[in-house]
């Protein structure tokens, strides 16, 4: 736990080798390692607010980025901070590139449990496995060490079968309906692809199932290989080299993200009009500080069982080291542009469908499925 603070300089994760990256990303982005904001701890708890920003003010000069509760500059945005008011504002055709942002909150329904629910999460059902602590299983440094409790964990995850949610089909319908610029999803299932969302609108921040490479000599391996390879009880091993860990392309804690991701967020955010977070605790970074890359004027709504992404982030993602800022507004008093509307996603997205009007539609695509 202690190795991995994401502390003002480089961390320990922050100097690891990236293994998959591409060459024209900022220092900065390079530094931004998958990291998880439960790995930090908080220097500015046990203060007031108005306390922290007021030291920011004084010793940082930043008090201009960080938002009062009773900030009223800027003109609300919805007309009702609720399904209604986000429903209006699609209808009035003022959301033509809407970005969406989600979770393993999203795939639950389809049987894949999330991380963090309290009984059914992974974190809360790796007793067995006797790690360090319950990350280290997506650990790099961990898992180059001892591959084999992943592997025991991927076979036991692996879906029976992959029927995306009717969550992932709204995500598809926004596409078919030319209002969707890009899906950004922490998941790693690929029930994206399998819903029909082609690869130029995806980003797989965390990486996916979908391929493996060996760690030695970076052969690429099918997913339908390593799926056998995991069900024989096997550490999936390289046929072609000596016998080097064929890890999933997915990203552990202390890897950089693809390039991919970092290209993407530089392209799209400043024209994102729209931007919907669904079925994430917004607490793995960098992806969580995404929400603040939007404009100011862009309305942000969060779809989950559970608030999240309120509140000011740790002093070292204020600092720049991990994202941050103020966060979400919609419990805040100076809100002009946010929603949290709370339920699951499933539910939500069908509801939104109806009030679109978008019901049969949704339901046409919601019976197909993809390749992955
Ligand atoms: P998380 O931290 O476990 O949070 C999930 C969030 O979704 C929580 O706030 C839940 O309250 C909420 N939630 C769960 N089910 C529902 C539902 N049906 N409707 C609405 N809300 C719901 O997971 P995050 O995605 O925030 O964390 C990022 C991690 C999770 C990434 O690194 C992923 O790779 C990783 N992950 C992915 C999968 C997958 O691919 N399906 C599964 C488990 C973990």
């Amino acid at each position: 736990m202690e190795e991995n603070k994401n502390e003002p300089g480089p961390s320990k994760s922050q100097e690891s080798k990236p293994t998959i990256e591409e060459d024209n990303d900022s220092d900065a982005e390079k530094n931004s390692t998958h990291s998880s904001d439960e790995e930090e701890s908080d220097p500015t708890s046990g203060f007031s607010m108005e306390q922290i920003r007021k030291w920011l003010q004084e010793k940082l000069h930043v008090g201009s980025c960080v938002q009062s509760d009773s900030d009223q500059r800027h003109p609300l945005i919805l007309n009702e901070f609720t399904m209604d008011g986000v429903v209006e504002y699609i209808k009035e055709g003022r959301a033509k590139n809407i970005i969406t942002m989600a979770g393993a909150g999203i795939s639950t329904s389809a049987g894949i449990p999330d991380f963090r629910s309290p009984t059914s999460g992974i974190y809360a059902n790796l007793g067995k496995f006797n790690l360090p602590n319950p990350m280290a299983i997506f650990d790099i440094r961990y898992f180059e060490e001892n591959p084999k409790p992943f592997f025991v964990l991927a076979k036991e995850l692996y879906p029976k079968s992959f029927n995306p949610t009717p969550c992932h089909y709204f995500i598809k319908l926004l596409h078919d309906k030319g209002l969707l610029l890009r899906h950004y999803t922490q998941n790693i299932d690929t029930l994206e692809r399998v819903a029909g969302l082609p690869a130029n609108k995806l980003v797989e921040a965390h990486g996916s199932f979908h391929t493996g490479t060996c760690l030695k000599c970076k052969k690429e391996y099918t997913q339908e290989w390593m799926k056998t390879e995991i069900f024989s009880d096997k550490v999936p091993q390289c046929t072609s080299c000596d016998g080097g860990v064929v890890k999933p392309n997915i990203i552990f804690f202390g890897e950089n993200l693809p390039g991919r991701f970092f290209n993407c967020v530089r392209e799209d955010f400043s024209k994102c009009d729209l931007l919907i977070i669904m079925g994430t605790s917004l607490q793995v970074q960098p992806f969580a500080s995404l929400v603040e890359r939007v404009s100011d004027d862009c309305p942000r709504v969060l779809i989950n069982r559970d608030k999240a992404g309120g509140g000011l982030a740790t002093l070292s993602n204020i600092l720049g080291l991990g994202g941050g800022g103020p966060g979400l507004l919609y419990d805040k008093k100076g809100n002009y542009r946010d929603v949290f509307l709370q339920g699951y996603t499933d539910d939500l997205s069908i509801e939104i469908v109806e009030k679109l009007g978008w019901t049969e539609d949704h339901q046409k695509i919601s019976q197909v499925k993809y390749e992955p």
